[in-house]
């Protein structure tokens, strides 16, 4: 039992909801030094019993207390939730080590004290990488970000992240104002940008000769719990995948576009990239999957299906270059059905719409935009009434908690975000995505704030190696954790998690639940993406 709450805060205009599982007349009291002042009153709405958590749930809801300050929740049951803050600026800093968090996964080089404090360290990772179907072939592979808690690099999920981001810097540029205490602050170049430079320079050496991309850069094995500098595995490039070629193309494109304002040169050398791994694809028309050899137990993100990514991949080749090819494939591959409005690695097929629907210059054909864009309503509203009939607010269905439960919540946050950006700020779009940021932020049943470091009672334990190795207790700030997954797969969720518990109470805050409790590039970069909307002011 107990009040919900979003422990970051709330924006003064926003929707101010909490949950109660227990009483029904609550309190908002405002906290001033040692006073504490009740400022509002009022009675919980009954919402009923909550498939996903299994909740009777009553909603508080305190729109009307809009003063900035700290504040508490109380009811008649006797509770007081966590504290909160009400506040244009509660995202900021959120936002700004989202993120930093980032920073701390290069690889490839050492990470100095005065930007990572008592995360630094020697570095990493330094040594050649061989082909894996030809150990003789040495290649130099540094850089890029750790995936995750492992020290794997994998084409997709570095696409997918920096996709986030790029987008995110391009239609909330005034939301990336801050510098963000990383080497290169300080050099004229907005920071984000900055820090996915260091992604894309390792992507651009993650390139075969004939224009595919390497599905990964990992070791055989994952690592045991050691510091990354003491990890000397032969690294390996796995075979050329499809899906990885597409989400290649994809995203030097969409990168060449943004970064042509700042160095020609670099715009230049993503864009030859782009039309290489884009011939390529033309080359191998045909599905060439990735599947993990038997001895390897790395991360495999496979997919049985890469018409999503050649579809992500023909909108940022066309909108990057105009070129009617591209458009010819865009239409063929909408024909067939590809449109869609996912943002994981899965399914990119929402990246396609976010091309086309926010290309200044209108590429695309009117019909390929009329598509997406109706495609990506639907789906707003659907979620939008999903929402609605969560206790919690949330836009997911007891079966959507997977493994990275938290990722759909943001993706279906960002879209969202999207069909408001598309609709002059439809009010019920809005209302929506910000709710998705309130649940991942506390107002969920297990009472954590899923992003370390933000929140009175916020996840610590993450999955991540260096964070289990550094000898410091706090977490890096601004990880966000995957979050409940109804069928855990590591053995202490398993163990923990009793049969018949609610997906979204399937949790444990252990650094072992790698199925419940990891940190990655590309769960992080949504939250980015959403945060950065609602820093705008
Ligand atoms: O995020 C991935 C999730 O969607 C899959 O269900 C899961 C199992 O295949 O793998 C997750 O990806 C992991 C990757 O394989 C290796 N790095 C850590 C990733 C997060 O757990
Ligand atoms: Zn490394």
């Amino acid at each position: 039992m107990a009040i919900y709450c979003d422990q970051v805060g709330y924006l003064p205009a926003g929707r101010k909801t909490a949950v109660m599982t227990a009483g029904e007349r609550f309190a908002v009291v405002r906290e001033q030094g040692e006073q504490s002042e009740t400022v509002y009153e009022g009675t919980a709405q009954d919402r009923g019993l909550d498939a996903a958590s299994g909740d009777h749930v009553r909603l508080a809801d305190f729109s009307g207390v809009t003063e900035p300050g700290v504040y508490r929740v109380q009811n008649d049951a006797g509770e007081t939730s966590h504290r909160f803050r009400i506040g244009e600026d509660v995202y900021r800093a959120l936002q700004r080590d989202l993120i930093r968090a980032l920073y701390y996964q290069r690889c490839g080089c050492g990470l100095e004290e005065k930007y990572a404090g008592a995360y630094a360290h020697a570095r990493c990772h330094t040594e050649d990488a061989a082909l894996w179907e030809d150990r003789s072939v040495l290649r130099e592979v540094r850089g890029g970000w750790h995936d995750a808690g492992d020290y794997g690099r994998y084409v997709s999920p570095a696409a997918v992240a920096v996709g986030h981001l790029l987008y995110a810097f391009r239609l909330f540029p005034e939301s990336f104002r801050e510098e963000l205490n990383i080497p290169e602050s300080g050099n004229g170049v907005p920071d984000v940008l900055n820090e996915c430079r260091y992604e894309l320079e390792w992507l651009l050496k993650m390139q075969a000769a004939d224009g595919g991309a390497y599905h990964k850069l990992t070791a055989e094995r994952h690592a045991d719990f050691i510091m990354p500098e003491e990890d000397h595995d032969r690294f390996y490039l796995f075979p050329v995948s499809s899906m990885a070629t597409a989400d290649y193309a994809a995203v030097m494109a969409l990168a060449s576009r943004v970064y042509r304002a700042y160095d020609d040169a670099f715009a230049d050398r993503m864009l030859a990239a782009a039309v290489c791994a884009w011939e390529w694809l033309e080359r191998n028309p045909q599905y060439v999957g990735f599947h993990n050899p038997e001895s390897c137990n790395t991360g495999e993100y496979d997919d049985d299906c890469d018409l999503d990514e050649r579809l992500w991949a023909a909108a940022e080749m066309l909108v990057a270059t105009g070129g009617a090819e591209y458009q010819e494939r865009l239409t063929g591959l909408l024909d067939a059905g590809a449109a869609g409005t996912d943002f994981g690695w899965t399914d990119v097929s929402g990246f396609a719409a976010l091309a086309v629907l926010t290309d200044e210059a209108h590429r695309a054909s009117a019909d390929s935009a009329e598509l997406l864009r109706r495609t990506l309503l639907a789906e707003a509203d659907r979620l939008v009434s999903v929402a609605g009939a969560s206790g919690y607010g949330v836009a997911m269905e007891p079966e959507d908690y997977v493994w990275g439960s938290n990722m759909v919540v943001l993706n279906r946050g960002m879209l969202l975000v999207l069909a408001a950006v598309l609709t002059d700020r439809n009010e019920d779009y809005e209302r929506t995505a910000l709710a998705q940021l309130h649940y991942l932020l506390g107002t969920n049943a297990t009472d954590y704030s899923y992003v370390t470091g933000y929140g009175e009672h916020a996840f610590m334990h993450p999955h991540n190696r260096p964070t289990e190795c550094d000898g410091v207790e706090a977490p890096m700030p601004g990880w966000v954790s995957g979050g409940p997954f109804k069928t855990p797969a590591d053995a202490v969720g398993i163990e923990r998690i009793k049969a018949g518990t609610p997906p979204m109470k399937c949790y444990v805050d252990h650094a072992m639940c790698y199925s419940l409790n990891e940190i990655t590039i590309y769960w992080n970069s949504p939250a980015v993406f959403l945060t950065a909307y609602f820093n705008r002011a």
